[in-house]
């Protein structure tokens, strides 16, 4: 047991087959942290996390210490935050690193509308469509060629980036942050999901972005992470027995919203169906986080961006 020991663990929950785990892994990675790795299956439930009292079931959820993290965006801020060096061009979180991340989640939902799931496993379609009731459906692969049209939009944009000869989206010989977003997307796109195969995506229609996904697979496998894969239970009780101080976090008080600190609340993110709410006692809410206590002593923190809020009316019991 003595490797588990760490006064503030790094825990990361998820599966391989989900590019946003692989996001933020493969950010742990670069930065060099130590972290331990629990795999989750890639349907729900998910044991380990509701032993946590975490009932939100998107991919990737990351916990430091006694603060769990929900949502790559909010997570890559939070370590590029916490661990500032090597800084990949990040330290303000300027402007060109946000148009990135936006186009990011954009290339990765376009296509996901356009991508064919007809093949996947019943119980996996199923699953996804607890979430999104149309996943998979008739009426969406007849909106596959469309939705096909907008992705190649995207993406000879990034093509069109890369055609000045530089090596990485910002210039320079380094990778940033920006590489990061458009990495692991396009990686998952042309090369996991094979839409290098498909006319106007294939190597002749697109060498820069096939050349420089290469590039990002290359470099990112030249990392040496220092992971540790462990069990739910063994996480549970590592985290539960960590005894650091909560992230600061604020309270803006003249938030628009008629929720108070105190008031029991729900969240969910506002793409998909509202099942799996987050339960919890509100601790704070500003512009960027929603942070709630979900007892066992953990703290649940959300972007404000891409979730609702909700105040739960509780019942009488008289
Ligand atoms: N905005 C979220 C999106 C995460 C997301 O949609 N992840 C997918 C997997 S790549 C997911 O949650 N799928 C359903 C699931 O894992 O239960 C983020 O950036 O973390």
């Amino acid at each position: 047991m003595s490797e588990l020991v760490n006064p503030e663990p790094v825990v990361l929950y998820g599966y391989d087959q989900s590019p946003y785990y692989n996001k933020i892994k493969n950010l742990l990675a670069m930065k060099g942290i130590k972290h331990y790795i629990v795999e989750q299956p890639m349907t729900a439930p998910r044991p380990d996390l509701l032993a946590l009292n975490i009932e939100y079931r998107r991919t990737p959820t990351l916990v430091i210490g006694r603060d769990v993290y929900l949502d790559s965006n909010l997570i890559s801020h939070v370590v590029c935050k916490k661990w500032r060096e090597p800084d990949f061009g990040v330290a303000e979180f300027g402007p060109s690193i946000l148009a990135f991340e936006s186009l990011s989640n954009n290339l990765f939902w376009t296509f996901i509308a356009a991508a064919d799931f007809s093949k996947s496993p019943e119980s996996f379609k199923e699953d996804r469509r607890t979430l999104w009731p149309k996943f998979a459906s008739k009426e969406s692969s007849a909106q596959r060629p469309h939705n096909l049209s907008q992705l190649g939009y995207h993406i000879h944009n990034i093509e069109n980036v890369l055609q000045d000869g530089r090596k990485w989206m910002l210039g320079g010989d380094q990778p940033t942050l920006a590489d990061l977003y458009i990495g692991f997307v396009l990686h998952f796109i042309l090369f996991v999901l094979r839409t290098n195969t498909q006319e106007g995506f294939k190597r002749e229609s697109l060498r820069n972005v096939h050349e420089f996904t290469t590039r990002y697979n290359h470099y990112i496998k030249s990392l040496s992470p220092t992971l540790t894969k462990i069990n739910g239970q063994s996480a549970k009780d590592l985290i539960e027995s960590s005894n650091t101080e909560y992230a600061p976090t604020q309270h803006d008080t003249t938030d628009g919203t008629k929720i108070n600190v105190g008031d029991q609340v729900e969240i969910v993110p506002s793409d998909q169906r509202a099942v799996n709410l987050q339960r919890g006692i509100l601790v704070a809410l500003n512009a960027r986080e929603i942070v709630l206590d979900v007892g066992n002593r953990l703290r649940v923190h959300a972007p404000r961006l891409g979730f609702k809020l909700m105040k739960v009316e509780l019942k009488s019991n008289l």
